[in-house]
């Protein structure tokens, strides 16, 4: 407070770093967040673990104690880690892996960044046992923010929103599985084939099972059985938990499910009764949320019964503010939402339903007018303004809904260089085995014992096939065409960088480079306001085009946040003068 007083006074940038310190103790824990029991992972006794929060440009530094019974690394998603590539956590790229008993401590800045982030487990797929935390950075006073447009230029309701960013309601929700992760990967690789299965979602930390008739499921199910069938021929079903049986999709038809230990296959679905989240609005016209997709298997819709939803910021960047009643949360993508909260009495339910293909399943959180807390929220719903359904179809087609695609960028400066590019890589998504998922054109994937592996980011000995030695120097402006041949999306993530996503559409991008696509006169390319992000989906059978200024050096990873995808091989590394780095990474990171 006394910084920003001082700053009025004195316009002077007073800016006093901080260095914020926090200590992350990871231990396992059996417990049932939404009814049954299964080993899971807690930092801090908790889950998703403590809120890591800083002022944009101070210090952050982690000390992560693993007392787990497997290896992990930390990432921090979406933080650039300027100047500290060692500090990205990929086991195989930028450490090596932070073995049981063993401790180590992520020390980086957050200078040029604010907004929300989160942080996970990157060593296999261990993040979606629990491993997983968020991230905010308060923007500096200085950045331009769109609360006047979506307020209308009314003062106090401006004031509301300012004071609301300085700690907004966390919104965490993720997909939660019945089984280890590790045990699900043993299952995927013994079968063959995905079980995209999950036994819902949780609202931080929180959720329940509810089952729906066959009648229901197969109602907001009707476009995936059309889709299926269209892309297989086959007549596919759900299962009592909304899962579709896909094992088609995998050319593995004979498959059982129920061996799979898919949960709505193998036992028919069971209702829990454990809690739902409950947020109160205490009185105030707005609030602000900070929604997270910390999930590894599905996409988010999101909606909240009678309300609207203003988005205000995707991945760390304020956007021109949308109006909406149903928004769109990819897999590892954060937004900040505001929400009008002007209504009396009642709770209202907030709705979170699957985006892909593979399940119907909807969970519920709520929002509460002037209830005690005393009272089951389910008693003082109001239904009156529903605007999903549980398999997330649209109630009416008049509603606005949040697409990434439409987040341009609220300050008119964050915009890509225009023209050609130096350096441009290509990538192909493929489904090259049954589950296995290669990123190269070549048809190469990242193998699974890389992460085990000397860190490409000082490795002498660079002979992984998924490596990118595209000859990127500090300066140049890259872009990565990436087509996507298979029918599944994928939300894809740089690391180290935010990028412009300039191209996007549900067919190949089919130019060798943005300079040819301009000259041809491509009408998929958006080099005015494009999205500025670090994850996103390529689309089914579609292409993206990311472009990026290489302004940091490192050896980064390019993956896929599906968590099958990314152990099937979904990933790969580019290499950013790589050379100028290596000189300068700590004795203490390479030998810990
Ligand atoms: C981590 O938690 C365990 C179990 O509660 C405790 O024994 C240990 O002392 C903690 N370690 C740190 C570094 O806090
Ligand atoms: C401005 O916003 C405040 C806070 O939400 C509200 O009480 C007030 O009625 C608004 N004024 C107008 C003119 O809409
Ligand atoms: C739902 O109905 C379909 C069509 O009758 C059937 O194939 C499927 O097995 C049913 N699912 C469950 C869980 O009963
Ligand atoms: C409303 O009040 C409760 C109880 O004090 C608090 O836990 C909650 O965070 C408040 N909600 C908001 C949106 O501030
Ligand atoms: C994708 O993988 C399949 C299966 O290995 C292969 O037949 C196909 O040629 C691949 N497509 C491309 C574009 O590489
Ligand atoms: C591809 O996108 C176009 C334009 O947005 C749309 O009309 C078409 O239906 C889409 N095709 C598929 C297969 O989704
Ligand atoms: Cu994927």
């Amino acid at each position: 407070m006394a910084k920003y007083l001082l700053l009025f006074v004195l316009a002077l940038p007073v800016y006093s770093a901080v260095l914020r310190e926090y200590v992350l103790n990871l231990t396992s824990s059996y417990q049932a967040p939404n009814g049954f029991y299964r080993e899971m992972f807690l930092i801090n006794n908790q889950h998703p673990g403590p809120l890591i929060e800083a002022d944009e440009g101070d210090t952050i530094s982690a000390a992560v104690f693993n007392n787990l019974q497997v290896p992990i690394t930390i990432h921090f998603h979406g933080i650039r880690q300027q100047g500290t590539p060692w500090m990205d956590g990929t086991p195989g790229v930028s450490q090596r892996p932070i073995f049981p008993g063993e401790s180590f401590t992520y020390t980086f800045t957050t200078e040029g960044q604010y907004g929300s982030y989160w942080y996970h487990a990157h060593m296999r797929s261990y993040y979606q046992d629990g491993i997983k935390g968020p991230v905010y950075i308060r923007p500096a006073p200085d950045t331009l923010r769109p609360y006047d447009v979506v307020t209308e230029g009314n003062a106090t309701a401006t004031g509301i929103l300012k004071a609301l960013e300085v700690n907004p309601t966390p919104l965490y929700v993720m997909d939660w599985t019945k089984l280890p992760t590790d045990a699900i990967y043993q299952k995927t690789i013994n079968y063959g084939v995905d079980p995209a299965c999950i036994l819902g979602y949780l609202v931080n930390g929180k959720g329940r099972v509810t089952c729906h008739s066959n009648e229901t499921i197969t109602a907001a199910g009707a476009r995936r059985l059309a889709t299926f069938h269209a892309i297989t021929g086959v007549q596919s079903r759900f299962d009592s938990l909304g899962c579709l049986d896909i094992s088609a999709l995998y050319g593995n038809p004979g498959i059982d499910h129920a061996a799979l230990e898919a949960p709505g296959f193998s036992a028919p679905c069971q209702v829990t009764n454990t809690d739902r989240e409950i947020f109160y609005v205490n009185g105030s016209d707005w609030m602000m949320f900070n929604v997270i997709n910390m999930g590894g298997e599905f996409g988010t819709y999101m909606s909240i019964d009678g309300h609207d939803i203003w988005v205000l910021q995707v991945d760390g960047t304020f956007i021109r503010p949308l109006k909406v009643k149903q928004m769109y949360a990819g897999l590892g993508s954060r937004y900040i939402v505001a929400v009008p909260t002007q209504k009396n009495n009642g709770v209202f339910a907030i709705r979170f339903a699957c985006t892909t293909m593979a399940q119907v399943t909807e969970q519920i959180a709520w929002l509460s007018y002037n209830m005690p807390t005393t009272v089951p929220p389910e008693d003082h719903q109001v239904m009156l303004d529903v605007y999903q359904d549980i398999g997330g179809n649209l109630l009416s087609s008049q509603m606005p809904t949040f697409i990434d695609t439409a987040a341009a960028p609220y300050d008119a400066r964050v915009k890509p260089p225009q023209g050609p590019a130096q350096r441009t890589i290509h990538f192909t998504l493929n489904r090259t085995g049954m589950v296995e998922f290669s990123i190269m054109d070549s048809g190469a994937r990242m193998l699974p014992d890389m992460q085990l592996m000397t860190p490409s980011l000082w490795a002498q000995d660079l002979h992984g096939t998924n490596i990118v030695e595209a000859g990127i120097k500090i300066g140049d402006v890259v872009d990565l065409i990436i087509d996507n041949r298979y029918i599944i999306s994928h939300p894809m993530h740089l690391h180290g960088h935010t990028f412009w996503v300039i191209s996007e559409s549900n067919t190949s991008f089919g130019y060798p480079s943005v300079e040819a696509a301009i000259a041809g006169g491509s009408s998929t390319l958006n080099l005015e306001n494009p999205p500025y992000r670090d994850t996103y989906t390529a689309p089914s059978r579609g292409h993206v085009v990311f472009r990026y200024i290489a302004d940091n050096a490192g050896a980064w990873l390019f993956n896929c946040n599906v968590n099958v995808h990314l152990m099937g091989g979904m990933g790969a590394v580019i290499l950013e003068d790589r050379e100028q780095i290596i000189p300068r990474i700590p004795e203490s990171v390479i030998d810990f």
